[in-house]
């Protein structure tokens, strides 16, 4: 009987599944429910309830839990071995929280498998809706946390970043002072991550290091709640929060409703959920020094695995813990996928359109530069979004294409220049790493190899390949990090897409030109005119 391992991700736009059979080192099964699509009745747009203050980003927690029985059901359908699952683990979107009244618990302890758990759990919310990673709307209870943990460097020496819109800490904040009555009504606040591995446990589950150290409140260093941020944050915060614990850790066994509707295993073990970045570390095979990844997904983000705690003390990057017990660094860009999208639906266009004009255009875009904030940014801060062309203009079909790609890599190439270690080799992942021409671009920006993988679906892969982990750690036959990565290396299909050095200085060049616009436009930097003729004279002019 062949060993099954079950990684979930559930992301801002689908809930994803993948199944892995680890002796055959096969991925057997994978699917994901796309909240818009498979879920209409609740109207989202891309995963997000839609609002008229584009400031406040939220979704829905019950229609998280539809997709998972929705994917349950499509096991059932297509004969999955449901029995010979032996471990499970999860992903989520990142910071985003749940909040959940005194019902809560009790109800999903006494589940009937008459009737759905998302109609079982529709009473048991203090607020129906849960604001995700895509808000930006709590600059003001940023400043007060910050202010009360003694500014920008003690805050991110105690959690490990900066006070960020998105974080939990902040997002709870403002909660607390804008409903302080149904505040008061709830019990206990869930991460997407830990929610999600409470319906798999059948009651509440305990957050983990890696998403833990997304909220603001956890301490970076000794990885436990800290007091003085709690304290900044909200009133009777503690008693509010899930338990802290190791990513490895098994946090149980697989609910008896689950038992009973699906027919899983009753020893079935539950491995601590994390979030997606920390997940992907490992989907993507990061278990040691002078490699990163990067993720295009809705979010683009930068990371890389880190053996000591490395802080960024001007406090535009992350540290979280990694699902090893170590930690990893992070940089996060909002206008990932949704900001390529915007110009693929301004042009009319098919990914395949946009894949023969990246063919067709030179390197360095005649100077063609923009900053793509479609949406708020995160890095750099831009919280009023705006897209600023220069050279560029809006009609421009070809040089809007090359210039969205072109800049998102400038900017993260820009703004991961704290992590000191330059990257030889970039693993990549998220939906637009199946685009070759997109990471060949990446590859010159970074004069970097970039490694692009068969499977995109990086999350829910870690999550599997984490959940073998503490299995055959808990049946005491242990296999170190490198087996497990060795065998997830024997799953993937990967290409090489190696930098062109004929570009190596163009990109310098042009590196140092996106920056000078950047300041001109965010910081009242000097004009970047004089250097951006210069930049055309020396590439474009024949
Ligand atoms: C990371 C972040 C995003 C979300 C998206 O800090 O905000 O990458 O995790 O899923």
């Amino acid at each position: 009987m062949s060993n099954l391992f079950l990684g979930l991700d559930c992301s801002t736009q689908s809930l994803t599944g993948v199944i892995i059979d680890f002796d055959s080192s096969k991925v057997i099964y994978r699917e994901s429910i796309n909240f818009n699509k498979e879920l209409p009745h609740y109207n989202t747009q891309n995963g997000i309830v839609v609002l008229d203050d584009e400031k406040i980003v939220h979704s829905y927690p019950l229609m998280w839990i539809e997709a998972l029985e929705l994917l349950f059901d499509r096991f059932i359908k297509k004969n999955v071995q449901i029995k010979n699952i032996k471990a499970i683990s999860g992903s989520g979107q990142q910071h985003g929280t749940v909040y959940l009244n005194k019902r809560f618990e009790p109800t999903l302890k006494n589940l009937t498998p008459d009737d759905s758990i998302s109609n079982q759990l529709v009473g048991c919310f203090s607020r129906k809706t849960s604001p995700i990673w895509m808000d930006s709307s709590t600059t003001k209870q940023c400043e007060e946390i910050r202010n009360s943990l003694g500014g920008l460097e003690a805050t991110i020496k105690i959690t490990g970043s900066n006070i960020f819109e998105r974080f939990s800490g902040p997002q709870i904040r403002k909660f607390y002072q804008k409903d302080p009555h149904n505040y008061e009504k709830t019990t206990i606040i869930h991460l997407v991550s830990s929610f999600m591995a409470s319906i798999l446990l059948g009651k509440n589950a305990p957050i983990d290091h890696g998403d833990g150290a997304g909220m603001n409140l956890m301490n970076i260093k000794t990885k436990i709640w800290d007091g003085h941020a709690l304290e900044a944050t909200s009133q009777n915060l503690k008693e509010k929060l899930p338990s802290l614990v190791n990513s490895y850790d098994v946090i149980g066994n697989i609910s008896p409703y689950l038992v009973k509707k699906y027919g899983f295993d009753p020893r079935t073990i539950l491995i601590a959920w994390s979030g997606d970045n920390p997940n992907s570390l490992i989907g993507v095979g990061l278990i040691d020094k002078g490699r990163v990844a990067i993720s295009l997904g809705t979010s683009d983000t930068y990371f890389g695995y880190l053996k000591d705690l490395y802080l960024d003390l001007n406090g535009e990057g992350h540290v979280f813990g990694a699902p090893t017990g170590d930690y990893m660094s992070l940089i996060c860009y909002k206008n990932g996928s949704l900001a390529r999208e915007k110009i693929k639906e301004q042009f009319n266009l098919d990914w395949n359109n946009f894949s023969e004009i990246l063919n067709k255009t030179p390197p360095g875009n005649y100077g063609k530069i923009m900053l793509p904030y479609f949406f708020p940014e995160i890095v750099p801060l831009v919280l009023n979004p705006k897209v600023y062309r220069f050279g560029l203009d809006d009609d421009d079909l070809e040089g809007n294409v090359r210039a969205i790609i072109e800049s998102q890599f400038l900017s993260m190439r820009l703004h991961s220049e704290w992590i000191k270690e330059k990257p030889e080799e970039i693993h990549a992942t998220g939906g637009a790493s199946a685009n070759k021409e997109i990471l060949q671009i990446a590859a010159n920006i970074f004069n970097a190899k970039i490694r692009q993988f068969e499977l995109t679906e990086s999350a829910a892969l870690g999550a599997a390949l984490r959940s073998a982990k503490s299995y055959y750690d808990s049946i005491e036959n242990e296999k170190d990090w490198q087996e497990i990565i060795q065998n997830f290396i024997a799953i993937q299909d990967t290409i090489l897409i190696k930098p062109e050095e004929k570009y190596i200085t163009l990109y310098n060049d042009m590196l140092e030109l996106y920056k000078k616009c950047e300041n001109f436009v965010l910081k009242d930097g000097k004009d970047p005119e004089p250097f951006h003729k210069k930049f055309i004279t020396k590439y474009f002019s024949s």
